[in-house]
Order: structure tokens, then C-alpha cells, then sequence
């Protein structure tokens, strides 16, 4: 009898506590304007809650990464990809992602859009944490967004070394390029040079890519 009736309650329990606590955290991944970042930057979870991040306009990612490396992708951890939201996308329109908080650890989130270049978004500061370590304490948000910001700077330094050093190199002017140019980018934009039907297909392919 004893141990049935344990088990019953304990299921109860389970179930009613589960279906309670479960909180949906809504973040915003925000647009140029808003500047490159996540809103609001770190927020504080508990297992079985769910992080709903919403895409605003340009092309960024929700990529698990580590306190001891920011801008790096964390190997078998959460990414969503890159999601491009194009400019004056209404707010009912904007797609989202999710994914649910397993443990009480913390979870360190990047963008990696334009990674390991001078444009990393994530060496621009676009970070996110869920459970980060209190304010002051070593794992705390400030400090894993100062490593982000500190490998951006390295970033734009080594770009800047390697931009200077390359210079003198054969350049190869825009306004000679073929003419039949499309080129994707981090803002979602195309740029384009294109006769009608060309144009049609390149648009079928971004709804397709969007969808
Ligand atoms: C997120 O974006 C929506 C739509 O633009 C806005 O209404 C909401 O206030 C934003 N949330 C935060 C935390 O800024
Ligand atoms: C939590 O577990 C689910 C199912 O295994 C997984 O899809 C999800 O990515 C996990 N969440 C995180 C933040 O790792
Ligand atoms: C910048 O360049 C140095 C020297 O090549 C290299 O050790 C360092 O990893 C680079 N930094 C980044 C963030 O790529
Ligand atoms: C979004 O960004 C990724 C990575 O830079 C890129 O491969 C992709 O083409 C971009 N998508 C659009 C529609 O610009
Ligand atoms: C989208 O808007 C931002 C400013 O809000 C601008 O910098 C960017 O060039 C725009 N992108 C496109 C594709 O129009
Ligand atoms: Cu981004």
C-alpha cells in the first residue's frame, strides 16, 4: 500500500508543480536601431521554463557558447541558425525560437553572425546569459560580455593589422565586377545588378531562404 501510494502522490505532485511553474522568458534579438543585442540581456530561470527569443530585422543567430569563450559555438549546445528578418517586418511577423532551460547551470548565448571577423556581432557585445553568476561575482553577465566586447576589439585590431598589410595587393575594383551580382548579407539585404528575370528568382530564393 505504502510505497503505491508514494508513488501516486509523488506523480501528482510532479505533474501539478510542472504545469504551475513553467514560465515562457521572452528576449528580444534586436534590430540596428536597437542596437546589437538581446533585450533583456540575461534573465534568471528555472528548469522546465522556456526561453522565447523574437527576431527583429538583419541576420543574427541564438548560439550557445561558454563563460571561458564568448564568441565560440559550445559543441552539441543550442543554436537556432541564422534567422534574416527583413526591414519593416511587423511585429505579429517576426519569427521566434525557443528552447527550454534543462538545469540550473548557467547558459552563455552569442550571435554568431560575422564570426571571428571585425563585424562579429558577438565582439560587438550581442550576448546573452540565463542564470549568469551574480553581479561581482566571477561568472557574472558584465564580465562575460567584457570578454565578448575584448575579443572584438582583438578582432578589429588583427583586421586592421591585416587590412594595412594587404593594401598594396592587386585590388580588384567593384565597378569592374560582372554585372550579374548578388550578394547576401548580414542586414538580409540583396544587392543586385540584375535584368528582370534574374531578379524574380533571387527574390524566390530570399522568400524560400525566409520561410
Ligand atoms: C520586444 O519587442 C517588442 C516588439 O517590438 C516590444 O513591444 C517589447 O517591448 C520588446 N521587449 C523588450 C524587453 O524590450
Ligand atoms: C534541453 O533539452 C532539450 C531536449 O533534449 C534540448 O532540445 C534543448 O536544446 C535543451 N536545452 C538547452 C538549453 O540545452
Ligand atoms: C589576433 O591575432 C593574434 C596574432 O595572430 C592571434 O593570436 C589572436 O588569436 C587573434 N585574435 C582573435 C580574436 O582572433
Ligand atoms: C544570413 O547570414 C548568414 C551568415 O553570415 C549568411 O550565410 C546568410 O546568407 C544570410 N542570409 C541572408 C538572407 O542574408
Ligand atoms: C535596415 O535598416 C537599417 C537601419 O535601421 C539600415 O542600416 C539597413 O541598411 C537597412 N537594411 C536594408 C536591407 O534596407
Ligand atoms: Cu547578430
Amino acid at each position: 500500500m505504502f510505497p503505491a501510494f508514494a508513488l501516486l502522490s509523488g506523480i501528482a505532485l510532479f505533474c501539478s508543480g510542472a504545469a504551475a511553474t513553467v514560465t515562457t522568458h521572452q528576449v528580444n534579438v534586436s534590430n540596428d536601431a536597437a542596437g546589437l543585442l538581446f533585450n533583456p540581456s540575461y534573465i534568471t530561470a528555472y528548469v522546465g521554463d522556456v526561453v522565447e527569443f523574437t527576431f527583429h530585422p538583419k541576420n543574427h543567430s541564438v548560439t550557445q557558447s561558454s563563460f571561458a569563450a564568448p564568441c565560440t559555438p559550445l559543441q552539441g549546445g543550442f543554436d537556432a541558425g541564422f534567422v534574416p528578418v527583413a526591414n519593416g517586418t511587423s511585429d505579429a511577423s517576426l519569427p521566434t525560437r525557443q528552447f527550454t532551460v534543462n538545469d540550473t547551470n548557467p547558459i552563455w548565448i552569442h550571435c554568431r553572425q560575422s564570426a571571428n571577423t571585425a563585424a562579429s556581432h558577438c565582439g560587438k557585445g550581442m550576448v546573452f546569459a540565463v542564470n549568469p553568476g551574480a553581479d561581482g561575482s566571477s561568472n557574472s553577465f558584465a564580465n562575460f560580455k567584457a570578454e565578448a566586447l575584448a575579443i572584438g576589439a582583438q578582432l578589429a585590431a588583427n583586421a586592421t593589422t591585416s587590412t594595412s598589410t594587404a593594401a598594396t595587393g592587386t585590388g580588384y575594383r567593384s565597378s569592374l565586377a560582372p554585372t550579374k551580382v548578388s550578394r547576401a548579407t548580414e542586414n538580409g539585404a540583396i544587392s543586385l545588378n540584375v535584368d528582370g528575370a534574374t531578379l524574380m528568382a533571387v527574390f524566390g530564393m530570399v522568400v524560400g531562404l525566409m520561410m
